[in-house]
C-alpha cells in the first residue's frame, strides 16, 4: 500500500467497508484568514479548546476530537511512514450516511463558542506553500461516514511532516458537507468569480460547510 512518494501521492486507503468511510471536506470558514490570527480562545469548554493530543502510538501521535458539544467523537493517528505520514482515523457519533469533507487547519486552537462559528479558532487549511484548494498539505481524503456514524480512514501523504506539523501546532477538522476539493470544471462560474472555474472560497474551502469536530495537535 505504500507509494513512492510524490506530488500525488495522498493515496486514501479507506480501511474497512466501503459503507464504512466517513468524508468530510468542507471548510465553511476556512477562508475566514482573520481567523487564523485568533489568540488562544478564552472562557471556551475545556473538552474541545485545551490541546486534545492523548499520546503516541508507534512513533506516531494521537489527536482526540470533539464535536462542539464537547462529545469526543475519534481519534486520529499521525505516524513517520518513509518520508510520509499514515493518517489513521476511526470516529464514531458523526452525521451517518454520508461525505465529510476533513483537513488539517493552520491553529492548533479548537474553541466551539468562537464568535466567528465553532472552530473557527483552527484558522484556514494548513497550507505552508500556498497552494489552491485540493492541493493544500492539510486537504485529506474526506470521510466517508457509515449508517451508525461511525467512520474509518486510512490515508498516507508526503505533503507535511510530522515534525512539520508540531513545530507550530494544527488542528484537525470535521466539517458538516462534502469538500469539493475545488474540482469546478471551468465551464461553471461563480457569480462573484471574475474567470470560469472555481471561486475564491471554494478554492480556500471546498464549500464544506460548518466544522463539526475539532481536534489539537499541539505545539511541540
Ligand atoms: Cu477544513
Amino acid at each position: 500500500m505504500r507509494r513512492t512518494p510524490s506530488r500525488t501521492a495522498l493515496a486514501a486507503a479507506v480501511a474497512a467497508t466501503a459503507a464504512s468511510l466517513v468524508l468530510v471536506s468542507g471548510c465553511g470558514s476556512d477562508d475566514d484568514e482573520a481567523s487564523a490570527a485568533a489568540p488562544a480562545p478564552t472562557g471556551t469548554p475545556a473538552a474541545s479548546s485545551a490541546p486534545t493530543t492523548t499520546g503516541s502510538t508507534g512513533g506516531g501521535v494521537d489527536v482526540v476530537l470533539h464535536d462542539a458539544g464537547g462529545a469526543e467523537v475519534g481519534t486520529v493517528t499521525l505516524t513517520p511512514v518513509d518520508g510520509a505520514v499514515r493518517v489513521e482515523g476511526h470516529f464514531h457519533g458523526l452525521p451517518s450516511g454520508s461525505y465529510h469533507g476533513f483537513h488539517i487547519h493552520q491553529k492548533p486552537v479548537c474553541d466551539p463558542k468562537a464568535a466567528d462559528g465553532a472552530f473557527s479558532t483552527a484558522g484556514p487549511h494548513f497550507n505552508p506553500a500556498g497552494t489552491p484548494h485540493g492541493e493544500h498539505a492539510g486537504d485529506l481524503p474526506p470521510l466517508l461516514v457509515d449508517r451508525d456514524g461511525t467512520a474509518q480512514l486510512t490515508a498516507e501523504t508526503d505533503r507535511f511532516t510530522l515534525d512539520g506539523l508540531r513545530s507550530g501546532g494544527v488542528a484537525l477538522i470535521v466539517h458538516a458537507q462534502p469538500d469539493n476539493l475545488a474540482h469546478i470544471p471551468d465551464r461553471y462560474r461563480a457569480s462573484d468569480a471574475p474567470s470560469p472555474g472555481p471561486d475564491e472560497k471554494t478554492d480556500a474551502t471546498g464549500d464544506a460547510g460548518d466544522r463539526i469536530a475539532c481536534g489539537v495537535l499541539a505545539k511541540a
